[in-house]
């Protein structure tokens, strides 16, 4: 290469600004200090973070490769070429879209590409584990239109498929959405994608969760069911912060539109170029591999949960998530939040299913195992994080004795991730 790499130039930084550069190193301590358990997150490479802090950043590209509205895109159109094709390679897909900024972007955009305001969607519950873009009133998602739910079942805490046909034959939407950010199990696509045809809907899957599950074959994909899958690029996938869509082929230009012109302006030319590193990385045997051992861990992780005393929803995980009923231990989850952080454990408060506590109070705490799978742990580092993790929720914090219980699983935390260090010092 004959021009050497511009940056990200730490030096600099420090120099023309220490406070924040301050920040960065103290949340890079703080990600090697404790244990990453929040399920939507992930630690990502070097090279993707390269391409993120590249001068790609400095480049305004509206349109598409070959077809933008400014001049000089000749270079980050081949950053996007690449992406896409690696892209549609490693799902199958027929069409790949990379300029969404998120997945709330993605979502918006998938919407506006098949339907109008005042049209009928019906998707999961936010209550239940379905994502605030799936028709929660304070969204636009719930706001430009008629949101209708479908539940979980009571009994089995699963998707219950005749309750989404039920609505389906009743309220005729015009999309029926399938995915969740609090749902550990797989999701039956044939399932949707047969009531999607028998009342004449797009089928779409919000896979921003588990797309990563299925860019490593660990699950089934969704991709040949549905009309349109969008994503987020950074959990499970491990790649930058960003969302992205598939789609058939005969949806491209609608798909297309809606991100740019509709609802976007200038892409994100140095995240483009970071979800193709990333689409890279995952078409590796070692990303199976990585895949595999993320859900053997969940459960892992959920099972040690239960010989603490918790409930693990629906029984259990498939996936790279567990959602953990804390009443059998009279703990709410806002407390179980603020016990692991203070014990270097980081996760969040969750609503479980038919919870009678408020959102800002709920029964339930989300877990992951992305980013502890990333550096590197097992099944029997994953026994030892739930017997942590049992203590510290059940640590009374405030009072001598809890305090002191909450430092030593601190002190125990740090001597875990000691041994699997995430980004360790070269
Ligand atoms: N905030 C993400 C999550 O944690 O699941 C979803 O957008």
């Amino acid at each position: 290469m004959s021009t050497p790499f511009w940056g990200p130039d730490f030096d600099a930084l420090q120099q023309q600004d220490p406070e924040i550069a301050g920040v960065v190193l103290s949340e890079l301590d703080r990600l090697r200090g404790g244990l990453q358990l929040i399920a939507s997150e992930n630690l990502t490479s070097p090279a993707v973070l390269a391409a993120l802090g590249s001068t790609l950043s400095n480049k305004y590209a509206e349109g598409y490769p070959g077809r933008r509205y400014y001049g000089g895109c000749q270079v980050v159109d081949v950053a996007e070429e690449i992406g896409i094709a690696r892209t549609k390679e490693l799902f199958g897909a027929e069409h790949a879209n990379l300029q969404p900024h998120s997945g709330a972007s993605a979502n918006l955009a998938a919407y506006a590409a098949f339907a109008k305001p005042g049209d009928t969607v019906l998707a999961m519950d936010l209550k239940q584990g379905g994502h605030l873009t799936h028709g929660s009133k304070v969204n636009f998602s719930g706001q430009w239109f008629n949101a209708v739910s479908y539940t979980v079942r009571e009994d089995s805490e699963l998707i219950d498929y005749d309750q989404v046909r039920d609505l389906a034959r009743e309220h005729r939407p015009k999309i029926i959405i399938a995915g969740a950010t609090a749902y550990p199990r797989l999701i039956d696509f044939k399932a949707f994608r047969e009531i999607a045809d028998e009342v004449g809907a797009i089928f779409m899957v919000d896979a921003a969760h588990f797309i990563g599950l299925v860019a490593g074959k660990a699950i089934p994909s969704p991709v040949s069911y549905a009309d349109v899958v969008t994503a987020t690029t950074h959990k499970v996938l491990r790649g930058p912060r960003g969302g992205m869509i598939l789609s058939r082929a005969e949806h491209a230009k609608a798909i297309d539109k809606a991100v740019f012109p509709f609802s976007q302006g200038g892409p994100l030319m140095h995240s483009v170029a970071a979800k193709a590193v990333a689409m890279k990385e995952a078409s590796t045997p070692a990303y199976q591999a990585y895949t595999a051992q993320v859900i053997a861990n969940a459960q892992a992780l959920a099972k040690s949960l239960e010989a603490e005393g918790m409930r693990a929803v629906s029984g259990g995980t498939d996936t790279h998530l567990a959602l953990i009923d804390l009443r059998p231990i009279g703990v709410t989850g806002s407390e179980a939040e603020a016990r692991s952080d203070a014990a270097r454990i980081t996760l969040n408060k969750n609503a479980i299913p038919y919870d009678p506590a408020p959102p800002m109070k709920p029964s339930g705490i989300r877990v992951g195992s992305p980013s502890v799978t990333t550096q590197g742990m097992v099944e029997s580092d994953m026994a030892e994080i739930g017997r942590l993790l049992g203590r510290a929720v059940k640590a009374e914090q405030g009072t001598p004795a809890g305090d002191a219980e909450l430092a030593e699983v601190a002190e125990a935390v740090s001597a875990l991730v000691a041994r699997n260090p995430a980004y360790p010092r070269p």
